[in-house]
């Protein structure tokens, strides 16, 4: 079995902010997941770094976009260590293996007869580098994304005849009702499609920057094309030596915000038809971030800078708070007040102090260590639906519905210690086979918890884990099983307390 899951790849006009982070957190838990269950996984994100957005940032800062896109670019990749992500390769569109790949592909595209020269006029905005049709364009020639005004273009470009797509793409529709998820997006999706597609632009010929035209070179590929395509190049030479196309080709999830949506259900499954390619099988569309009602957005200038919010809270709690905080798939605003509510009553109570509450216990009553006997039944029945609940809602790519199902484990275990009172059991030496007994079944409760909550919090399970004597954490291993625990350290609290922040209603890390 392989898993193939893609971020976006992120345009370097600007340093990255919480809203990249937060796509790459979800597919990093998505990855880790797949990998607990005994897959081969690879794990795609990178930088895009074509295009105007790119250009007009660097001219506005008076240096060479390669210089800006250099920069950036190892910003994006330096942030994905500090946010826990495993991303197996880290793509530049600038890369020339990339490069050639999307020569080789789009020529196959004009080989096979979906493209023809033609003149495109029209309205496009710089900042999505996408053309707008008359009916997307708000009052005053302004683009409804970036409220900057529009250009009028007309160029002679090379087409590809997207139009003669449209059944094809309706079909795609209609044979896979769960190639776009959530259903809000698909239903958009689908209306996009049938909303009479037109042929689009595969080429610009004013723009210097971007890969070349094979067949013509005072042309340069249309950035979406040359970056809807990192998706399958960077199979071809992430591994030195290895072509990992065959063993990944197609990728199962690409995740997206829905600011994306288009490019990735309407154009790209049309570009992979032209060529021949087999289709992604899922498209997972996010919401926004949102600060102050409005997208988190470099253009809008309202941004959170994830290293600051790493550097106070932690990135376990990052990943936490934002597959938590904010149901995936929907938009959801982001404060500090909710970030420490969550840390302090989820975090640091309902799982970390579990935690230390039962290491405790057994460092006290048993000097560290575990009998052998049978665990509580009833916990352990409780228990028993609980991994396969949580692999099914993955597979759905529902990260919050999945964390909320493991945290009703964590909230089982804390009931669990307040019904048992090991504490009274502790003080009756009749009743000591009793707190053996709960004492196991607690630790191997949090063993259970712990294996399943590991893709979102890898370090502070890790720890965790370590103390308990666990080094098995494969997906199958999140069963009660009598044993599996026989002896615990002592634990650093998992969670410290954190130096609240008096403006409880400043934004997070501003
Ligand atoms: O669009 N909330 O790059 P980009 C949630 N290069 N997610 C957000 C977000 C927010 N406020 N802001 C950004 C591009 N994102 C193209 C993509 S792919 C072939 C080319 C995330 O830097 C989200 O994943 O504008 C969104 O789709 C992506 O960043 C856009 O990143």
């Amino acid at each position: 079995m392989s898993f193939y899951v893609t971020t976006p790849i992120y345009y370097v006009n600007a340093a990255p902010h919480l809203g990249h982070a937060y796509t790459t957190i979800a597919a990093d838990v998505l990855a880790r997941h797949h990998r607990q269950r005994g897959e081969e996984v690879f794990f795609l994100t990178g930088t895009d770094e074509h295009g105007e957005p790119v250009a007009d940032a660097a001219h506005a800062l008076g240096i060479e976009p390669l210089e800006l896109a250099d920069r950036n670019s190892e910003r994006f990749r330096a942030l994905a260590p500090r946010i826990g992500a495993s991303n197996d390769f880290f793509i530049r569109t600038t890369d020339p293996e990339h490069m050639r790949v999307v020569q080789e592909v789009l020529t196959r595209v004009k080989d096979n007869g979906h493209v023809y020269m033609g003149t495109y006029e029209g309205w496009y905005c710089p900042k999505c580098a996408d053309f707008k049709a008359e009916n997307e364009v708000d009052r005053g020639e302004l683009c409804p994304i970036h409220h900057v005004k529009l250009t009028r273009e007309q160029e002679d470009n090379y087409f590809f005849a997207l139009s003669s797509f449209q059944e094809p793409l309706e079909r795609l529709y209609a044979e896979h009702a769960d190639w776009v998820a959530p259903r809000t997006r698909y239903n958009e999706a689908l209306s996009f499609v049938k909303s009479c597609l037109r042929d689009v632009p595969l080429t610009r010929y004013k723009l210097t920057r971007g890969v070349p035209v094979p067949w013509d070179t005072e042309h340069v590929f249309y950035v979406w094309f040359d970056a809807l395509l990192n998706y399958y190049s960077a199979l071809a030479y992430a591994r030195p030596g290895e072509d990992l196309t065959d063993a990944f080709w197609p990728a199962d999830v690409h995740l997206i915000a829905k600011d994306i949506l288009r490019f990735h259900a309407v154009y790209w499954p049309a570009l992979l038809m032209a060529a021949g390619l087999e289709l992604p099988k899922k498209l997972f569309v996010h919401g926004y971030l949102l600060m102050d009602g409005e997208k988190m957005s470099k253009s809008l200038g309202n941004v959170l800078d994830p290293f600051e919010v790493i550097d106070r809270f932690g990135t376990d709690a990052l990943r936490f708070y934002l597959l938590r905080d904010v149901s995936f798939g929907q938009d959801g605003s982001v404060s500090t007040a909710s970030f420490e509510q969550r840390y302090e009553s989820e975090l640091a109570n309902d799982y970390g102090n579990l935690a230390s509450r039962t290491i405790a216990m057994i460092l006290r009553y048993r000097d560290g260590a575990l009998a052998s006997g049978a665990l509580d039944e009833a916990l352990a029945a409780d228990f028993a639906a609980l991994p396969a609940r949580v692999a099914e809602l993955l597979d759905g790519v529902e990260l919050t519905s999945a964390l909320e199902e493991i945290w009703g484990g964590v909230r089982r275990l804390n009931r669990y210690v307040e019904e048992q009172a090991p504490w009274q059991l502790a003080k009756d030496p009749a009743r000591a086979r009793e707190l053996d007994r709960v004492l196991a079944t607690l630790a191997e409760g949090l063993r259970v918890v712990s294996v399943l909550l590991h893709p979102y919090l890898p370090d502070s399970t890790g720890r965790l884990l370590d103390v308990l004597g666990v080094h098995d954490l494969s997906f199958t291993s999140a069963t009660f099983d009598a044993g599996a625990i026989e002896q615990v350290r002592a634990l650093e609290p998992l969670f410290p307390k954190i130096a609240l922040d008096d403006s409880a209603e400043q934004p997070v890390g501003a």
